[in-house]
């Protein structure tokens, strides 16, 4: 498949494209690099040391003989230059992380936020909106999120997607429908992954697009096989407040001495996928797309469940690390528990990597080789989410 990968350079973008190019796929990239301007905005970089993004698709030419072409476009701002693109190279699919993804990021002040809305709405509906202009019937998939659900599960697992409702007529019968599950976003950054939802829902209805969305949950992890096959090929790794994941920080943190930073009482139960995982459901994804007239197809791309503190608590054993319990900067449930159905990945073959595998090798093989980058003064979580938490942040002890 020829398959345009928007967001290419970023975390999972990066070993997706990888991926997809060792399995003969004729992988593009479209970038606008935001995510290094980012770093530069707030002043900090990878844990891990990252090429350009030419200087890693050369090695990766050196290494594999395959080539992926890198175009430097900003589909949320140049819709007519995109647009030309795909009108050029029609490509069969389009994987689309084009999107701003930290939550913390979002909510640090009302530019952020207005940046994260008007980039990420802008960048899904140029996609569909071009798709159609075009007559294209590339199959999209999105990388989508498990925020989108809200952690407040009710007794029930969630199930992919869509939700199974009874709804009572005026003449007393049941009318049984499935409805997209209640969005229930827990930051503005997860706020525009609902919005895409509904993007996508109207696009399949509307136009007969083919859309998949993936709800995937927290990534954890640095390497997949195929950035691990030379030491300019390494993915990043983000450390930081605003853009560091929480195990991937605990990680971190542990490696330098910092005590683990958990929010509150560390009982959030969260999702939580390695990276490698990852890019092997984008293309399990690919390879199964819905049918022109079909609704969005929706995987839960997430493999296990944990609670905050049980990972802090794991990795302050693994390691001798101490903990610290902060007060948390985000409005959220203290305490959830969450069931989450994945059965569609794991019915299309996959056998996932556990926790329980994969973390000592992670904080041995990267955590520590790179510790000596690491800026203390980034590791501090400090977006709050309201006015009030950051008072409250602010004058507690
Ligand atoms: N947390 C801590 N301590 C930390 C960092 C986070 O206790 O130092 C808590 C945080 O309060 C939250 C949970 O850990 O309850 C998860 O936070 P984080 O790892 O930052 O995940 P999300 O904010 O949910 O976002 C990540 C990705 C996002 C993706 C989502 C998938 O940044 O792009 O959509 O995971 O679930």
């Amino acid at each position: 498949m020829k398959i345009a990968v928007l967001g290419g350079d970023g975390f999972v973008g990066w070993p997706t494209s990888l991926h997809l190019s060792d399995r003969g796929h004729e992988v593009h990239i479209l970038d606008n690099l935001s995510r290094r301007w980012i770093d530069t905005e707030l002043g900090v970089q990878s844990l891990t040391p990252m090429d350009s993004i030419q200087e890693r698709t050369r090695i990766w030419k050196q290494e594999s003989g395959r080539t992926i072409r890198f175009h430097l476009i900003d589909v949320a701002r140049d819709y007519e230059v995109f647009k030309a693109w795909l009108a050029e190279h029609r490509p069969d699919a389009i994987v689309h992380f084009a999107e701003q993804r930290a939550a913390p990021y979002s909510m640090k002040s009302a530019r952020h936020k207005n940046y994260t809305v008007s980039n990420n709405v802008n960048a899904t509906h140029h996609v569909l909106n071009a798709l159609v202009e075009l007559d294209l019937d590339a199959h999209l998939v999105h990388l989508g999120t498990m925020g989108v659900y809200g952690y407040s599960t009710v007794g029930a697992a969630i199930p992919e997607g869509y939700l199974p409702v009874g709804i009572e007529t005026m003449a007393g019968e049941t009318v049984r429908q499935e409805i997209l599950y209640p969005a229930n976003p827990g930051s503005i950054y997860h706020m525009t992954k609902c919005l895409d939802q509904l993007l996508f829902q109207f696009y399949a209805k509307n136009d007969g697009l083919r859309i998949t969305d993936l709800h995937q949950g927290i990534v954890w992890g640095t390497n997949t096989d195929q950035t691990s096959r030379h030491v300019q090929l390494i993915n990043r790794f983000d450390y930081d407040g605003d853009y560091g994941t929480v195990l991937n920080r605990f990680l971190i943190q542990a490696a330098i001495g910092y005590p683990l930073t958990v929010h509150g009482t560390g009982g959030q139960t969260r999702a939580f996928i390695h990276i490698q995982d990852s890019v092997r459901c984008i293309e399990l994804a690919l390879k199964s797309p819905p049918q022109r007239g079909e609704r969005v197809k929706v995987f839960n791309q997430m493999t296990e469940t944990h609670r905050v503190r049980d990972l802090a608590e794991l990795v302050a054993k693994m390691t001798g690390a101490k903990i610290a319990w902060l007060p948390n900067p985000r409005k959220e449930a203290p305490e959830n528990d969450l069931v989450v159905t994945n059965d569609g990945f794991l019915d299309l073959g996959l056998e996932p990597i556990t926790l329980a595998e994969g973390l000592l090798s992670e904080v041995v093989d990267v955590a520590r080789k790179y510790a000596y980058r690491v800026d203390r003064s980034r590791v501090p979580a400090v977006s709050a989410w309201t006015k009030e938490i950051a008072k409250e942040v602010e004058t507690d002890p």
